[in-house]
Formats: structure tokens, sequence, C-alpha cells
């Protein structure tokens, strides 16, 4: 067993995840969020899914670029084969103490693949092992709201009938452990909200809470 002065050997790292619709905020966050843990001192990382950096990553940029066209179920595992190819990864980061920071994760998946009609079961069984987040954090904004802001960038998904039924989606698939922000309040506020609830679940996961897998 291998101790670092006070820190028990079982302290890790804690896995918090961002969801909300396109537009929320939820990207400037993380990247606040990040900044201001690194600035007290906590080791820590900002991941996205989907990563777009392998090459799964870029058959599904190409996809949400309209470049190329896939089947619903096609396109659903290649996201999910995503989060997989990084899992190992992921894990190994967690147990050695760093969080990890990450823009959408599985919720994601299941909420943007419902909304086109595949059934939730059928969509939540491919993430089934892979870690279960420490902390979901909901931005929530109105479809309409998120629409507003500075309109959409034009990927596949960017669509306010689309976001409508994510939103739905997010409904049906939170539960009661998810904190939900206000996405429409002023930035800062949005900050100082989100870093209060994460370093809580740091503080918590530092103690030694142990992993767990998907789906609760
Ligand atoms: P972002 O890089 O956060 O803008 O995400 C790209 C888009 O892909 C966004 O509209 C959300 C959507 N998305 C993210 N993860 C998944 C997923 O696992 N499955 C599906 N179908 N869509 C996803
Ligand atoms: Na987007
Ligand atoms: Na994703």
């Amino acid at each position: 067993i291998h101790m670092e002065g006070s820190k028990k050997s079982d302290s890790r790292g804690a896995l918090i995840v961002l969801e909300g619709l396109d537009r929320c905020g939820k990207t400037s966050q993380c990247s606040r969020l990040l900044s201001s843990l690194e600035k007290s001192g906590h080791a820590v990382e900002s991941w996205r899914f989907p990563d777009r950096n392998t090459g799964v990553g870029q058959m599904i940029s190409s996809y949400l670029a309209n470049d190329s066209h896939l089947d619903d179920r096609a396109i659903h595992l290649l996201f999910s084969a995503n989060r997989w190819e990084k899992r190992s990864l992921m894990e190994s980061k967690l147990r050695s103490g760093t969080s990890l920071i990450v823009d959408r994760y599985s919720f994601s998946g299941v909420a943007f693949s419902s909304a086109k009609g595949l059934d939730m079961e059928w969509c939540k069984a491919p993430e089934v092992g892979l870690l279960a987040p420490d902390l979901v954090v909901y931005l929530e904004i109105s479809p309409e709201q998120a629409a507003e802001r500075g309109g959409y960038g034009g990927e596949r998904y960017e669509k306010l009938e689309f976001q409508k039924r994510v939103a739905e989606s997010y409904k049906t698939l939170r539960d009661a452990t998810w904190k939900i922000i206000d996405a429409t309040l002023p930035i800062e506020d949005v900050e100082k909200q989100l870093r209060e609830i994460v370093m809580e679940c740091v503080l918590t996961c530092g103690e030694g809470k142990p992993l767990s897998e998907l789906w609760p």
C-alpha cells in the first residue's frame, strides 16, 4: 500500500459530468471550473465527449457536420465506443488522484439518441459498465432560450425542434442525485454555484468513496 502523507490509500479523483442542451453554457463553465480547481491546487483535467481526436471521434465529427450519414443505432454505438475507448485512461486518472471535469457523457448519449425515437433502455445498454460519475450537474435552460443565444453553430442536432425533444429525454433520464443549476443566471453566478457543488464532491472522493459503474 502506498501512503502519501496523511492521504488515505483509497483517496481518488472525482468524476464530474456536466450535461445540458446545446448552448447551455457548459463548455465555458467547464473551463472556468478547471482554472478555479487548478488555482486551489487540485489535480484536475477537463475532458469532453465526443472526443473528436480518436478515429471513432473523427467519424462522429463528420456525422455531426452532416458530411456523412449513418443509421441512428450505428451512430449511437459509435458515441458509446468513443466513451469506452477512454474508459481505462479515465479509471487510471481517477485512481491516481486526478479529478475529471467531463463535458457530456452517457446521459447525452441516451438523451440525444432517444430524442430520435430510439428506446431509452436500448440506448442505455451499451453504456453499462462505464464508470459512473460522482456528480452530474445539469445546466438548465429552455430550448427557446438556448436557441436565442447567438444562434446555433449549424451542426446536425442544433435545431429547436430537436432540442425540445432532447430536453424531454433529459427530464425522463435525470434522478434525484442530479444537481440542477439555472443556466440563465449571470455566468459568474452559475460558476459560483457550480464550484460549491463540485468542491463538496471532490472532498468526498478524496476521502475514499469507491468507484462504481453505470447504471446505478
Ligand atoms: P458538443 O461537442 O458538446 O457540441 O457535442 C456535439 C453534439 O453531439 C451535441 O449536439 C450533443 C451531441 N452528443 C453528444 N454526445 C452524444 C451521444 O453520445 N449520442 C448522440 N446521439 N449525440 C451526442
Ligand atoms: Na454543440
Ligand atoms: Na458524447
